[in-house]
């Protein structure tokens, strides 16, 4: 009997020292300590052994199963510790490696383009406005006094959703929608996107952007639109800015003009980028005409008004010299990064 233990212990020992994985102590374990295990074998043959015998060969037993318990704990610990360092080697970490470089990105043009119009006339007290992209027909044209049979309302230039609704062909409807909740002084911009039944090229685009302003108070007169543009003009182009009004003809105002700003390329002497004018179209506006202001509940006797309208893709392809608007809806990542 103690032979056989001491040959158990003796084997047990060997294959512990020889195993090199934690799961292959777990098998030693079960091959020795249990149910079916060689010790357990050891106290099912006690039934041979004299009864006097019996505690010192039980007291023995128990004693390889300690002897080998420890055993297995220290080799455990052993192949943990071994698992531990092999791992930490792996995975060293260099302090000294340079960090790696956040990807943030930047806003897109147009957008870059819009926060500074937003910045320029919120510096001068305008609030910014937002409305439906979805208007009705009413709202879009004859609150801005385009009538029925006007040209701007045929179908090859506005997307009719039915006979009443339409996608806004501008953002005046948002205006035309303020001056009717009555609340007067106005002075606001209304930014926002705007469509037209128009073919992609360089310069068009079905969906596009627009800002638009308005001011409404008495006695505000032509010189305060041209003072307020000349000024808007200088912020975003730069102080030396000239601009100049030419005579045109929107439904909505009356007089209208086109403003030119002076080419912020060449200072006005004419080069490719004004080709050889000196001038650069930038933005269509006007008196309010008395009838839009009447269809919007404002008594035109006693309140005038300016009004103007930007196209924001014109300006940021201005302001960053893109020469295709198609450009600014691709969103490709190498292009836009530029900016
Ligand atoms: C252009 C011209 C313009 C307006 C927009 C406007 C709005 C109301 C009343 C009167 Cl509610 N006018 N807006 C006035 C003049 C010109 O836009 O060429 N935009 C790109």
């Amino acid at each position: 009997m103690k032979e056989q233990l001491e040959k158990i212990k003796e084997e047990a020992v060997k294959q512990i020292e020889a195993s090199d994985a934690l799961d292959r102590l777990n098998e030693i374990r079960v091959a020795y300590l249990g149910k079916k295990g060689e010790l357990t074998s050891v106290l099912k043959g006690m039934k041979n052994v004299a009864p006097e015998e019996r505690p010192k060969v039980g007291q023995m037993v128990n004693e390889a199963r300690a002897m080998i318990e420890a055993k297995l704990e220290e080799t455990k610990q052993i192949l943990a510790r071994r698992a531990r360092e092999a791992q930490m080697k792996a995975e060293v970490i260099d302090v000294t490696l340079p960090a790696k470089k956040a990807n943030v990105g930047h806003r897109h043009p147009n957008t870059i383009a819009l926060e500074e119009m937003e910045r320029i006339f919120t510096g001068m007290g305008y609030e910014v406005v937002e409305g439906p992209e979805i208007e009705y027909d009413e709202y879009n044209f004859t609150k801005l006094n385009i009538p029925e049979g006007h040209p701007a309302k045929d179908e090859q230039d506005t997307f009719y959703i039915n006979k009443e609704i339409v996608l806004r062909t501008q953002t005046s409807p948002v205006q035309a929608r303020t001056m009717e909740k009555g609340k007067l002084p106005i002075r606001m911009i209304s930014p926002g996107r705007v469509f037209r039944s128009d073919e992609v090229d360089a310069t068009h685009s079905p969906s596009f952007h627009q800002v638009e302003g308005l001011v409404i108070d008495k006695n505000i007169t032509f010189a305060d639109l041209k003072g307020t543009l000349a000024e808007f003009a200088r912020e975003l182009f730069g102080e030396e800015t000239k601009v100049k009004f030419r005579p045109h003809h929107f439904p909505f105002t009356e007089p209208s003009a086109e403003m030119d700003v002076s080419c912020f390329k060449c200072g006005g002497k004419g080069c490719r980028f004004c080709k050889g004018t000196g001038w650069i179209e930038i933005l269509g506006c006007g008196m309010v005409h008395p009838h839009v202001l009447e269809m919007c509940g404002i008594d035109p006797e006693g309140y005038t008004g300016f009004a103007f309208g930007v196209g924001l893709e014109r300006i940021a392809l201005l302001k960053y010299e893109i020469d295709d608007m198609r450009l600014l809806y691709e969103n490709d990542i190498r292009f836009l990064k530029q900016f």
